[in-house]
């Protein structure tokens, strides 16, 4: 057990301490049981860190949580986590009686997630408001609870389930304290996101005294590709093209480009599209189904291209966005390209 420094404990952000929504928080879980943990489609690493370190903080409380996502498969990369093995998808039915005393649903957290249709289909589970609550750093779109702590200042939803915990002086062992690092060196890109606060880098400081390996996580998470995702990521980084004078920096793969199984292992090409010197905005396009494009928009500068994801009903934050857009590489891109041409002379 560490205590915070009384000058972390007044930090204030949205105009609220975090001791104010982890104190609510903490007295909304503590007299319940019997909760369904969830997170957005296509769960990324904060995704997943965070509903992990949820569960590993229920059981510490003597409670029951079922993780279900929306999704069939998740990123293999984050298989070393705790529980990660208990992730159900709710398409195959998932086996409540298993994990739920009650076998019932009774209460929800929504973690990283803004709203029912980033919660796809976990959105037909949803508990009724007061026994649901969301934490989450997205600009928020749908009501989830009755407590909602959504701090878009926050590096990553996992930094904050950190503030729960530890408003409750609960011991970090080192599976909690390995979910949390994931989560916030995932969210902030290694610490190289404008994200990255020093308060990340206070709480990865903890969680490496209290038995997460900095050098095993990072590894893990970015420098061990398969070799078809790497050649991947080659033939992506050879497609660059550029628009808009350079502004705008384009990725793209079509559906024969994407060989390798696991989609998570070529996404570091979104971030590789703001890499450029005079870049503004990249994008990293995806044929993820034929005629049908995954969409990553990152922004170097002052554009919101969570404003841009949100016109092709996609979404995110003002640096990192995503959407899904169906039609031919000739017909999208230049639709893409019109709009940012737009929001930048706007
Ligand atoms: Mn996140």
């Amino acid at each position: 057990m560490f205590i915070l420094p009384s000058f972390l404990e007044d930090i204030v952000q949205n105009g609220q301490p975090y001791q104010a929504f982890a104190e609510q928080i903490n007295q909304f879980i503590e007299p319940r049981d019997n909760f369904l943990l969830s997170a957005h489609i296509n769960a990324d690493g904060d995704a997943i860190a965070s509903v992990v370190a949820m569960k590993i903080y229920l059981e510490k409380l003597g409670k029951h949580a079922v993780i279900i996502l929306h999704d069939e498969t998740v990123d293999t990369r984050f298989e070393y986590l705790k529980h990660y093995d208990e992730i159900q998808c709710f398409s195959k039915h998932p086996d409540l009686k298993k994990y739920l005393p009650s076998g019932n649903i009774e209460n929800a957290i929504f973690l990283d997630v803004p709203g029912l249709k980033r919660l796809g289909d976990i959105s037909q589970i949803v508990p009724p408001l007061q026994n649901a609550i969301k934490i989450d750093h997205h600009p928020s779109e749908d009501r989830l609870g009755q407590i909602e702590w959504v701090d878009e200042v926050a590096s990553s939803t996992t930094a904050m389930v950190y503030e729960i915990i530890q408003n409750r002086n609960i011991e970090f062992d080192a599976a909690l304290a390995s979910a949390i690092y994931t989560g916030i060196v995932y969210d902030t890109g290694r610490f190289s996101f404008s994200n990255t606060t020093s308060r990340d880098l206070f709480i990865c400081a903890k969680m490496a005294e209290q038995g997460a390996d900095p050098v095993e996580l990072t590894n893990r998470i970015f420098f061990q590709n398969s070799f078809q995702a790497l050649k991947t990521i080659g033939r992506g980084l050879s497609s660059l093209e550029n628009y808009l004078d350079g502004k705008v920096n384009v990725i793209y793969l079509s559906y024969e480009d994407m060989t390798q199984k696991n989609h998570g292992e070529i996404e570091e090409l979104a971030n590789y599209s703001v890499a450029i010197r005079g870049g503004e905005i990249g994008l990293f396009i995806r044929e993820v189904k034929p005629n049908y494009h995954k969409v990553s928009f990152r922004s170097n500068s002052t554009v919101d291209v969570n404003k841009i994801a949100k016109v092709f009903n996609g979404g995110g934050h003002s640096r990192a966005a995503g959407c899904r857009i169906e039609g031919k590489k000739q017909t999208i891109i230049p639709k893409i390209i019109n709009e940012i041409a737009s929001q930048i002379s706007s």
